[in-house]
This record gives C-alpha cells, sequence and structure tokens, in this order.
C-alpha cells in the first residue's frame, strides 16, 4: 500500500500537510485506513468462526492498523518532513470502551492473530453506546461517568443486514455495524460484527451519570455495557441484552451459511461458535428456536445440529461471575427459549440419567455454564491450572461425564499491538539483534544467545528507560503527577476485585511508609502504579480504591517518605494507558489468591516488555514460572490446593490472622485518626472491618511473605546486572504467550478452519 500524505491532505483539506492540526491529520489517517481496508476481501473458507463475546476490549485502532498494514513507519516519517509527530496525532484518538477486563481484551487480541493467521472468522457483539463507564476520581474516591465515545469517534461500517429480535411482548429491530480487522500484513481481513438497536435512544442517559431509565427497552438495550446489575431491573435488562445479541448473532449465522450454500442440516459444516464466558450461552437455544420454529427441523435433529458447532470458554471459577439466572426472568424475556431451555434440561437429564448437580434447570434457576457445557463440543479453560481445578474440582461432574469435551488453551496477548505498538524503542532492539522475523514467528528465544551480551543488555536497558521516559510524559500529561527519572516502577493494573488483592499491595505500602519513618531509607525511590475500575454496585472494591487515593495524597504530602515512596492510582485506566504503562515497568504484580485468577493476561504483557514478575502461583503465573525459572521470578503465597482446602474445611480464621501484631498494625493503620479526618470515615471502616473479619481472600494470609519477596525484589534490582538478565530471560521466554500460538491452539483441536 502507498500512501501520499501531501497529496492527500491537498485532496481532503485543501491545504498542505504542514498545516493541517492533529485531529485533522488523525481523521485523514483513519479515512485512508478505513477505504483501504473496504477494499480488501474477507478471509475464505467453508467453515466460518464466530467469535460471540459480550466484550471486545480494541483499544485505540489508528496506530494498529498502520502497523498491520506496514505502513507505520513510512506515515510517521512523511508526518515527520512536515512537523508532525504522529505520536500526538494518535492521541486524537478516542479509545472505544466496549469492554471491562481481561476477558474483553483477551477477545480483541484474538481477532487480531485470527486475521493474522489468515483464518475466516469474525467477532460479534453488542455496539455499545457508552461502553463502560469513564471513571473520573472525585474526594479520593470513583465516579461514574458515561463515557460517549461513539459521536466522537468513528471507525463504524454501517452493514445492511438488520433483523428483527422477538422478546415477550414486543420486538425490536436491529442495525449492524462492523469494524474490518486486519492482520499483520495480510491483504485480507476479517470483521468485528457489532449489533445495535435501530430505536436505540442517547437521550435517555443523563450528563455525567449512569443511571438511566432501565424501563424502556426498545430504547436503551445497548447504551451500557454492564449496566448495574445490583437490582434486578439491572439484572434482567442483562438478560435482554445477551438476547438481543445472541438472536442477531445466530440469524447472522444461518444467513451467512446459506448464502455461501448450506441447507442447514450441514450447518457445522459452515459455521463454528466460540461463546466468550456465559454471557452468550443463550445462542444454542436460539439456535435451536431458529431450526425448529423459522427452519422446520425436528427438535432432536436441531438440537443434534446444534451440538456440533458451538464451543464454550471458561474464564472465572468465581460463583458470583458464572452466571445463573431466574428461570422467570427468561420467560420474561423470550418465552420461547426459556420453553427450548426447559427442553435441554429434560434432554439432559433422559439421556444422562444425571442428578440436579450438573443440571442446567435447577430450582427455577437456568445454570447458562451447565448449558455451554452439555451442549456444546468443546470447554476449555484459560490456563493449565485453570482447567485443572475445572476439572477436578469445580466442574468435576461435568469432567466425569464428558472428559474428551476439556482442554486448555492457555491465553496469549498479540505482539502487533503489545510491543510493536506499545514499546517501539524494544521493537527497535529485537529488529536488530534478532532480525524481523519474530514479529510474525513471536518466538524470541534468540535472545538467550545475549545474556552475557554486555552491548545487548545495554540496548534492552536503553528501552526500558525509554519506555520510562514515555511513561512519565503520559502520567504527567494525563494525571498531573511527575515520576522520579530513577524510581523503580512497580505496576499492578486490572479490575478492582478482592480476589486480585490490591489491598494487599495497599498494605505493604502502610508497612513501607513506616518503615521509612523508622528511618529505613531505599537506595533509590519507588514508584508503586495503580490502575482499574471498580464495578459501581461493587463496594469492597471502591473502597479499596478510596484508600489507595488516601495513600497516594498521604505520602506525597510527607516530606520524609515522598522522596522515596511514591503511589499513583491512574484515572480511567483504559487499554492505550496500559501501552504506556506497562512497558515501563521493572516489576509485574500478580498478587492474587492462588485458584482465583483464571489466568491473567497482564503477566504476559509485562514479561514481554521486560519487567520481572512477582506472583502468587496462580493462572498463567504459574507457566512462566516454569518457563523462566526460579532466579527470573519471585513468588510467594499460600498453595492454590491449600487455599482451596482452606475453603472447603471453612479453616481459615481472617481475624487470629489479624491479630498477629504486625499484621495488625497495618490493617489498624487504615483507620488511624488522621486518615479518618482526611478520607471518608465509613468507607474505611468498612474495609478494616472486612479485612480484620472476613478477608475473604486471604489477604492476611500472604502478607508478610510477600512484604518479604517485596523487599528481596527491591534489594535484587540494585544488582543491575544481574537484573538485566533477568529481564533478558522474561522477554527471551514470553513468545509461549503470543496469542497466535493460542489461536493455532484453538483452531487445530476446536474449530478446524
Ligand atoms: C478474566 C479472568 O479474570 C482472567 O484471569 C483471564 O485472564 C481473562 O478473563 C481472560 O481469560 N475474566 C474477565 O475479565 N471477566 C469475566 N467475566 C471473567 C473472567
Amino acid at each position: 500500500m502507498k500512501i501520499d500524505l501531501e497529496a492527500r491532505s491537498q485532496e481532503k483539506y485543501g491545504r498542505p500537510l504542514a498545516e493541517l492540526d492533529d485531529s485533522a491529520i488523525c481523521a485523514m489517517l483513519e479515512d485512508i485506513v478505513r477505504e483501504h481496508a473496504a477494499t480488501m476481501p474477507l478471509n475464505e473458507g467453508k467453515r466460518r468462526l464466530y467469535y460471540l463475546s459480550a466484550e471486545f476490549l480494541i483499544g485505540r485502532l489508528l496506530t494498529n492498523n498502520l502497523i498491520e498494514l506496514g505502513v507505520y513507519d513510512d506515515v510517521k516519517a512523511q508526518l515527520a518532513s512536515a512537523g508532525h509527530d504522529l505520536g500526538a496525532v494518535e492521541a486524537r484518538e478516542v479509545e472505544p470502551s466496549l469492554g471491562n477486563g481481561g476477558l474483553g481484551r483477551l477477545a480483541a487480541c484474538f481477532l487480531d492473530s485470527i486475521a493474522t493467521l489468515g483464518l475466516p472468522g469474525d467477532g460479534v457483539g453488542l455496539n455499545y453506546h457508552y461502553g463502560l463507564f469513564h471513571q473520573r476520581f472525585v474526594d479520593l474516591q470513583q465516579a461514574a461517568e458515561p463515557d460517549g465515545w461513539l459521536d466522537r469517534q468513528d471507525w463504524l461500517v454501517r452493514d445492511e443486514k438488520a433483523y428483527t429480535v422477538e422478546f415477550g411482548g414486543f420486538s425490536v429491530k436491529s442495525r449492524l455495524y462492523d469494524i474490518d480487522v486486519l492482520g499483520y500484513v495480510r491483504t485480507t481481513k476479517n470483521r468485528l460484527r457489532l449489533f445495535d438497536l435501530e430505536s436505540v435512544d442517547d437521550s435517555l442517559v443523563p450528563v455525567n451519570s449512569i443511571d438511566f431509565d432501565k424501563g424502556e427497552l426498545a430504547k436503551n438495550l445497548t447504551l451500557f455495557l454492564y449496566p448495574d446489575d445490583s437490582d434486578d431491573a439491572g439484572r434482567l435488562l442483562r438478560v435482554y441484552q445477551e438476547y438481543f445479541m445472541v438472536s442477531n448473532a445466530a440469524q447472522l449465522i444461518l444467513d451467512e451459511a446459506m448464502e455461501r450454500g448450506s441447507n442447514l442440516h450441514d450447518l457445522p459444516d459452515y459455521a463454528v461458535v466460540q461463546i466468550n464466558d456465559t454471557h452468550p450461552s443463550m445462542v444454542i437455544p436460539e439456535l435451536v428456536r431458529l431450526l425448529v420454529d423459522v427452519h422446520g427441523f425436528e427438535f432432536d435433529e436441531a438440537v443434534s445440529v446444534v451440538r456440533r458447532m458451538v464451543a464454550y470458554t471458561n474464564h472465572t471459577i468465581l460463583a458470583e461471575a458464572l452466571e445463573k439466572w431466574p428461570l422467570e426472568s427468561l420467560k420474561t424475556v423470550a418465552p420461547r427459549i426459556a420453553e427450548i431451555v426447559i427442553k435441554l434440561d429434560e434432554l439432559e437429564r433422559a439421556e444422562n440419567g444425571s442428578d440436579d448437580a450438573v443440571a442446567i434447570v435447577r430450582d427455577g434457576v437456568v445454570h447458562m455454564a451447565h448449558m455451554a457445557i452439555h451442549y456444546g463440543f468443546s470447554i476449555n479453560g484459560v490456563a493449565a491450572l485453570h482447567t485443572k481445578i475445572l476439572e477436578d474440582t469445580e466442574l468435576h461432574p461435568f469432567y466425569e461425564l464428558y472428559p474428551e469435551k476439556f482442554s486448555n488453551k492457555t491465553n496469549g496477548i498479540t505482539f502487533r499491538r503489545w510491543i510493536m505498538d506499545a514499546n517501539p524503542a524494544l521493537s527497535g532492539v529485537l529488529d536488530d539483534v534478532l532480525g524481523t522475523d519474530w514479529r510474525t514467528s513471536c518466538d524470541l528465544s534468540g535472545l538467550l544467545a545475549f545474556k552475557d551480551d554486555d552491548a545487548v543488555l545495554a540496548r534492552l536497558d536503553n528501552a526500558k528507560t525509554q519506555a520510562k521516559a514515555s511513561m512519565r510524559e503520559f502520567l504527567w500529561e494525563t494525571q498531573g503527577v511527575r515520576i522520579p527519572e530513577d524510581a523503580i516502577i512497580d505496576v499492578q493494573v486490572k479490575r478492582i476485585h478482592e480476589y486480585k488483592r490490591q489491598q494487599m499491595l495497599a498494605l505493604y505500602i502502610i508497612w513501607k511508609y513506616l518503615d521509612i519513618k523508622n528511618g529505613n531509607i531505599p537506595a533509590r525511590p519507588l514508584t508503586i502504579i495503580f490502575g482499574g475500575k471498580a464495578a459501581p454496585a461493587y463496594t469492597i472494591a471502591q473502597d479499596i480504591i478510596h484508600l489507595i487515593l488516601l495513600l497516594s495524597r498521604w505520602i506525597a504530602a510527607d516530606p520524609v517518605v515522598s522522596p522515596y515512596l511514591q503511589v499513583v492510582m491512574i484515572e480511567n485506566y483504559n487499554v492505550s494507558a496500559a501501552e504506556r504503562v506497562i512497558p515501563a515497568a521493572d516489576i509485574s504484580e500478580q498478587i492474587s489468591l492462588a485458584s482465583k485468577e483464571a489466568s491473567g493476561t497482564s503477566n504476559m504483557k509485562f514479561m514481554l516488555n521486560g519487567a520481572v514478575t512477582l506472583c502468587t502461583l496462580d493462572g498463567a503465573n504459574v507457566e512462566i514460572a516454569d518457563l523462566v525459572g526460579d532466579e527470573n521470578i519471585y513468588t510467594f503465597g499460600t498453595s492454590s490446593k491449600e487455599v482451596e482446602r482452606l475453603y472447603a474445611e471453612h479453616a481459615y480464621d481472617a481475624h487470629a490472622h489479624y491479630l498477629r501484631p504486625g499484621v495488625k498494625l497495618l490493617v489498624d493503620f487504615i483507620t488511624n485518626p488522621a486518615f479518618l479526618a482526611l478520607g471518608n470515615a465509613e468507607r474505611l471502616h468498612r474495609l478494616h472491618d472486612d479485612m480484620a473479619w472476613k478477608d475473604w481472600f486471604m489477604a492476611l494470609l500472604d502478607i508478610e511473605e510477600y512484604i518479604q519477596k517485596k523487599e528481596q525484589v527491591l534489594a535484587d534490582y540494585e544488582n543491575r546486572d544481574a537484573w538485566r538478565k533477568k529481564s533478558l530471560v522474561n522477554i527471551a521466554k514470553a513468545g509461549a504467550f503470543s496469542s497466535d500460538r493460542t489461536i493455532r491452539q484453538y483452531n487445530e483441536d476446536i474449530w478446524h478452519l
């Protein structure tokens, strides 16, 4: 692809390139990419993948697309010669907030890899007008505001396909938008297909508030990702959203299969559906419904067709995230779907002679995961440990029924975004040292040969310094905080959740603060960076944010401690922020309670960018530890087996741990009088009491070992040569976590495209 920006500038704006501002250039580049993508043919193949997901956390697209098209360097050079900085242009793009956390970002990495491998597969989801909320910090607390990205940004291309979705008592018309998904230096593409409501009404959303009228379904269904589901109205709205998503998806799938010659009896030869967590699992009864009610299939044959074409991924063992909907809700939302679900339940009970433990409908509640396992041909976990826990404990009765359906697919990340886009300095070093093959092979193991090569180690170190400079600039511009140049950068970025244990890192901060106060002056400054949003209805998570913000302010105001310790909580952490922060990190915090983090994917991004991991043996951390070896990672904490035992036997006594002198001091600091005066006393007391009496995710169990390990990490950091080697080994071994590898495995074992 050839681009002449000067000519294009004259044509679009009638002005020379040098005179355009960054927004105009951004819009122009988006046009160029969109127009070019429109000419690219789709990846072809008889069987097409439909990756169904409630979330696609795609991030900004411009840079990524320029990289995929292989024109990034050229565009950058043309802009530079007209006096423009591509980085500043990129910053004009508004990030679509179509996802929440790891699951949504994984879906985005997968789309990139599917396209890069040239496989025929599209993402299907919803076009949320406000996505997830925009996070602001007001009075040291999280405030949630609507994030209307659509009117500020538009990669969406209107597709002429539209369907009718029948709900109980009314029906709505949909509208489909596509975003082209390019693969790295491929001439063919895929799409992300986002369904919207024809009759959606943005004016239902008040200015600066995410509380909207949940009653007007025909107008509000696609306004928000995850409406507050702490009440019945919110929960019901989610079921409506989910049914809207899967009904459209199922109609699209049948439509396209028929267009390509399917008689529907052979549908599995034309389509395979990956159900990304339970949110899209109603696609199963919806496909059955369409085959029976619209296409005249017998129920049994419809079921047999559907059984051969849907596969399910489980992303968590947390009970709250394994969706269970009241049968009554299904009856309200889609009465025919409720009927089919009941029949599927009866059929399953008859076939397996099984008991309530694996039932789809039990006590008036529909277990979505159970339906997906019984009627899907495949179920996978997302890291080796997670899959093992599914097989041995959480889903054990299902594993006994269908051992052949289970498999592991350890998550991955796309190297195009997470080095080439996010870390140009490191990318350049890799090009020089390894040649450019790594961009597609994702094999970085060649670096190991340079483990004792001072020149290469120095270049990697220099790349880290550049990434830190870029992060410092970002944090100054967007958050107004200055980071010392020589600080160790220690990062925990992810959704705020007790199981991820941000509160444990907060306790470490308290410990460190007191330690410095006691005269133990660190060798150099430590900057601890958090980022993440808390679900609006998740009170304790909000309390944790409050504590972190309070610590940040408290320490910044302390003249003795602040030169050595800094706490930063990034406001509105998103993909764009991740791209600036992750490359700069020295320490990757992956400290979830063992067994609870299904995989984690930021752990992989940090490793790839040369951070050293400080972690519990949870999720994919276990695999990282196996790969890099003991000397290149820091692990601590109670094992997942022991954690499972403690839960099973109700043997964890939070209060006993709280009463240990070293621990009590830290927890009680949360409610010290100065904090209560400066912060929100209700939040602080609640958090304190929760930790002292409940501590459901056992932060107090691991805190002392964690502090010890962290101090070890900081001491080891001072041995700069040894640390650089650790960093090199981490990068070299990260190839295993390329999402291209993950997608190859999905394709070989599940999709067979
Ligand atoms: C997340 C899990 O919490 C992570 O461990 C995992 O790496 C990712 O999914 C991707 O597999 N997850 C999430 O972000 N949202 C959910 N509802 C469930 C799991």
